[in-house]
């Protein structure tokens, strides 16, 4: 099997290859977005710009039963909310658009601000009038007829009660379209930032400085760092090396380990190695096995691996439900998870000398200030996991979370060959995975469908909101 690092120059330059095949399939359905948009509503939306940090224009005028064509033309996340009133757009990610509604707004002048903390004070207001409208008082008539007055902003839970060809449901149904479309041509750039390089990852193999003795020495700074969660929400993370998660730390059984752990948190911490055979005195659960290590200092934890493979995690004990949400986890490794070679079970087969082109560690989070997440990152901003037809991948799930999450994989099944590191006696396939707190499963996937295919978390509102796909969301392209 290959090397950590090997595996990520081969994600990276996959990566590059599958762009431009992704994004050809977006602009059909962003297409059809687009067309569908002028067929709805009373008169044509008037456009609004949201930027670092100004709404333009400033003096917006609307005739009465008109809307917003609200986009986001800077580099974080905004909003539109209209004081004194229930209409809002969604936040609105760097790129994205979102039609605002305004037809329950009676004539008059309102102020208009992003919501976003800070954003109001740094200059982000505007002043809307709504005119009396007569030219489209027809169809304002019409909605306020069908009860769907109350449908201003965002409001998608009463939609059901809509008829298709009602046009406060043709609007809704732009809006949820256009959230759906602009999260995943963010998720689509994205993919190209990541081929190119230009995001920074967690999960990135840690180098060992080897001793005159052969001991492998990992150094690891806990501090808490801004880390970038999904477009414009940064977030105050825990983090080992910066990084969420934190360094991906492998090493051969029986290899002389030291991870030197120096403590920058405002609070005291340890390491638990979580799966992974060490002495009682290198546990990690301060106080019980080891004193605090207290802020501004270190501790230097020394085992010997054991002379097996195992497949385990690092985090922080001390109050995990602050330190580990936030982000301190992480995969520690010893050898290479044992593959059932040469075997078939009912619709894979795995050939003897398998060769596995990616080894992906999946970290699975969905609180602190990380949230839903995989690998530290929520869609859109959620890395792709990019294959050429006929790749083996070995895809190893840790959940770092506090519920259980239901992976599934379309299309293509998961081999689950091992669970907490163990090899199975009895590999089996599934399409959906159920990953408790704590837990690891090391699947195989056979990326023999050549397209991309969502790979999510199926407890729904995990992975989808009315702004779109959100959270623990990526997808498998294969080429
Ligand atoms: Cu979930």
């Amino acid at each position: 099997m290959s090397a950590p690092n090997q595996t990520m120059l081969s994600r990276v330059s996959i990566a590059i290859a599958v762009f431009a095949l992704a994004v050809a399939a977006l602009a059909v359905s962003g297409d059809r977005g687009s067309a569908s948009s002028d067929a709805a509503g009373p008169g044509a939306p008037v456009a609004v710009t949201l930027s670092e940090f100004k709404i333009s224009p400033a003096t917006i005028t609307v005739p009465k039963g008109g809307s917003l064509a609200v986009t986001n033309g800077g580099t974080m996340a905004h909003n539109v909310t209209i004081t004194g009133t229930s209409v809002k757009s969604p936040d609105i990610a760097p790129g994205g658009s979102a039609t605002v509604d305004l037809s329950s707004l009676a004539p008059g002048t309102y102020e208009v601000y992003c919501a976003v903390p800070g954003h109001k004070d740094s200059g982000m207001t505007a002043s809307l009038t709504i005119g009396d409208g007569s030219a489209s008082s027809a169809t304002t008539g019409a909605d306020q007829a069908s009860g769907s007055q109350n449908m201003a902003g965002m409001d998608m839970s009463a939609v059901g009660n809509l008829s298709p060809s009602d046009p406060m449901a043709k609007r809704i149904n732009k809006q949820l379209e256009d959230s759906m479309s602009g999260g995943v041509k963010q998720f689509l750039a994205y993919a190209k930032k990541y081929a190119a390089g230009e995001i920074k990852t967690g999960n990135a193999p840690l180098a060992p400085t080897v001793l005159a003795d052969g001991t492998k020495r990992f150094n690891v700074t806990a501090a808490v760092t801004d880390w970038e969660v999904s477009p414009g929400k940064i977030v105050k993370a825990w983090t080992y090396n910066g990084i969420v998660p934190g360094p991906w730390i492998k090493v051969n059984p029986g290899d002389k380990v030291e991870v030197v752990l120096r403590n920058e948190l405002p609070i005291s911490t340890d390491i638990h190695f979580h799966g992974v055979s060490v002495p009682n005195d290198m546990d990690g659960v301060a106080p019980i096995t080891q004193q605090y290590i207290e802020p501004l200092t270190s501790f230097t934890y020394k085992f010997t691996a054991p002379n097996h493979s195992e497949l385990g995690m690092w985090h922080a004990h001390m109050h995990g439900q602050t330190a580990v949400l936030n982000g301190l986890f992480a995969v520690f490794q010893v050898g290479d998870v044992a593959l059932p070679e040469g075997r078939t079970f009912n619709t894979m087969t795995v050939p003897n000398g398998v060769k596995i082109s990616q080894e992906i560690p999946m970290v699975l989070n969905d609180a602190g200030v990380i949230g839903l997440s995989l690998n530290g990152k929520a869609f859109p901003e959620t890395a792709p996991i990019a294959a050429k037809k006929g790749d083996y991948l070995l895809i190893n799930f840790f959940n770092e979370g506090l519920q259980g999450h239901p992976m599934h994989l379309h299309r293509q099944s998961q081999l689950i060959v091992a669970k907490d590191g163990f090899a199975l006696a009895e590999p089996y396939q599934a399409d959906t995975i159920w990953i408790g707190p704590g837990e690891r499963y090391s699947v195989l996937v056979h990326a023999d469908e050549v397209g991309t295919w969502a790979f999510h978390c199926h407890i729904l509102t995990h992975s989808e909101s009315d702004a779109g796909l959100t959270g623990m969301v990526t997808a498998l392209i294969v080429q």
